[in-house]
C-alpha cells in the first residue's frame, strides 16, 4: 500500500476481524454510531474511508470533506445513503456472493422448520412431553406437493432455487426482469405469482420499490394454506398486516430471519404458533462473517492502496 496512513472510520461495531485487518495498516478512528456525526472537525477531515455495519447517511458523508470510500458489511446496503454518495463521487462497496450460499442452505432451514415445526417438536421433547402427554402433534402443513415463488432471484435467489429443486417443488419468480436462461416459471406481477403459489420467499434488497411490497392483498393471494418467508429485509413487508394475517388464519405459516425495525420484534409476533423467528442469522456462521470481513477489509485497503475495489455497487461504479 502506498499510503500507510490514511484515516478510516469504524462507526459503531464491525466484525472484529475487519479491524484486525486494518489495525497497522491504516489509522483507525472509532465514533459512536447515530443519524448525527460526532466527530470532531480535525479529526473527520481527515478521513478518506469508512468501514461500517449498519447505517450511514448523508449527513455523516458531509461531515467528511475527503471521503472516497464507504465499505459495507453486508451484501444490502440500504443503510447507506448510496444515492447521496454517488453525488458526492463517493464510491460504495458491499459484500455480494460469499454469503450466497449460507444465506441459502439458512433459508430452506427456516422454510423445512416453520413448514414442520420442527423447534416446537424439539421443545415437546426437551420439556418431557413426549413421556407426559406423548408424540408431538402432526403438522398441520407439509412441503409435499407445493409451488414455491421467490420474490427476487438474484445472486442468492438462484442458490435457493437450485436447492429446492431435489424437493420435488414447482419452482417461480418474480423480478423486474425475466432472467430467460433459467429454468423456472416467470410472473411478471408479484400479485400474480403470490395467487398461483403457495410458499413465497422474499429475497429482495430493501428500496423504495420493495418497501412494503409484501401488504395485506399480498398475504391474501397466499391464503390459509400459504407460506411466508423473509430472508431479504423486513422493509419489504407491512408487518401490522402479517400479523393479522397470521393471527386471523389468512396467511397459513411464516418464518422470518428479518423485521422492520431491528432489533425490535412486534411483541404479537412472540406468542404465534405458526410463525418462527430468527434474530437475522441467515449469513451468521463464523466462516461466511469472516469472508464477508475480509471482503470489506479488500475493498478498503485495495482503494488506499492502488485505488482499486473489489465489490463496488452498481449505483457507484468505478471509472476508467
Ligand atoms: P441481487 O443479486 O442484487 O438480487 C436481487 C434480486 O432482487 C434480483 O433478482 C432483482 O431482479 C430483484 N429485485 C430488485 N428490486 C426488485 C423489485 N423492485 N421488484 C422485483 N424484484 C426486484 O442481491 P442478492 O445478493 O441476491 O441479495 C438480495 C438481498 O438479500 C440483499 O440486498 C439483502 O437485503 C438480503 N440479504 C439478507 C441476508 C440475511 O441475513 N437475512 C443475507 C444476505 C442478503 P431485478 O433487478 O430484475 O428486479
Ligand atoms: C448481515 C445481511 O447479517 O448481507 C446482508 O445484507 O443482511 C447479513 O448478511 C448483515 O449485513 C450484517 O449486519
Amino acid at each position: 500500500m502506498s499510503d500507510i496512513k490514511a484515516t478510516v472510520l469504524v462507526p459503531g461495531k464491525i466484525h472484529p476481524r475487519v479491524l484486525e485487518r486494518l489495525e497497522g495498516q491504516v489509522e483507525i478512528v472509532t465514533a459512536p454510531s447515530g443519524p448525527q456525526p460526532s466527530l470532531p472537525a480535525d479529526v473527520a477531515e481527515r478521513i478518506r474511508a469508512v468501514a461500517v455495519s449498519g447505517s450511514f447517511n448523508a449527513a455523516w458523508m458531509d461531515a467528511l470533506p475527503k471521503l472516497e470510500v464507504i465499505a459495507n458489511f453486508g451484501v444490502g446496503y440500504d443503510g447507506v445513503d448510496v444515492k447521496h454518495a454517488a453525488s458526492r463521487g463517493i464510491i460504495v462497496t458491499n459484500t455480494p456472493d460469499v454469503l450466497n450460499d449460507e444465506v441459502a442452505d439458512t433459508t430452506i432451514a427456516l422454510l423445512i422448520n416453520t413448514v414442520r415445526r420442527l423447534y416446537q417438536a424439539e421443545t415437546h421433547l426437551r420439556q418431557g412431553k413426549w413421556v407426559s402427554e406423548g408424540p408431538f402433534a402432526l403438522s398441520p402443513f407439509s412441503l409435499r406437493n407445493r409451488k414455491v415463488g421467490l420474490f427476487g432471484m438474484g445472486r442468492i435467489g438462484q442458490e435457493i432455487a437450485k436447492r429446492l429443486e431435489p424437493f420435488k417443488v414447482e419452482i417461480g419468480y418474480h423480478t423486474r426482469s425475466q432472467r430467460s436462461e433459467l429454468p423456472y416459471a416467470y410472473y411478471a406481477s408479484l400479485k400474480e405469482m403470490a395467487q398461483d403459489v403457495d410458499v413465497l420467499i422474499c429475497i429482495v434488497p430493501g428500496t423504495p420499490q420493495t418497501h412494503k411490497a409484501i401488504d395485506a392483498e399480498i398475504l391474501q393471494a397466499l391464503g390459509p394454506n400459504g407460506v411466508f418467508i423473509n430472508v431479504g429485509r423486513g422493509s419489504s413487508v407491512d408487518e401490522d398486516a402479517l400479523l393479522k394475517a397470521l393471527q386471523d388464519g389468512t396467511l397459513g405459516a411464516a418464518g422470518l430471519d428479518v423485521f422492520y425495525e431491528e432489533p425490535k420484534v412486534p411483541e404479537g409476533f412472540l406468542s404465534l404458533p405458526n410463525a418462527t423467528l430468527l434474530p437475522h442469522v441467515a449469513s451468521a456462521s463464523v466462516p461466511t462473517r469472516n469472508a464477508m470481513a475480509d471482503l470489506v477489509a479488500d475493498n478498503v485497503l485495495g482503494w488506499l492502496g492502488d485505488k482499486k475495489v473489489v465489490t463496488p455497487v452498481p449505483e457507484t461504479p468505478i471509472k476508467g
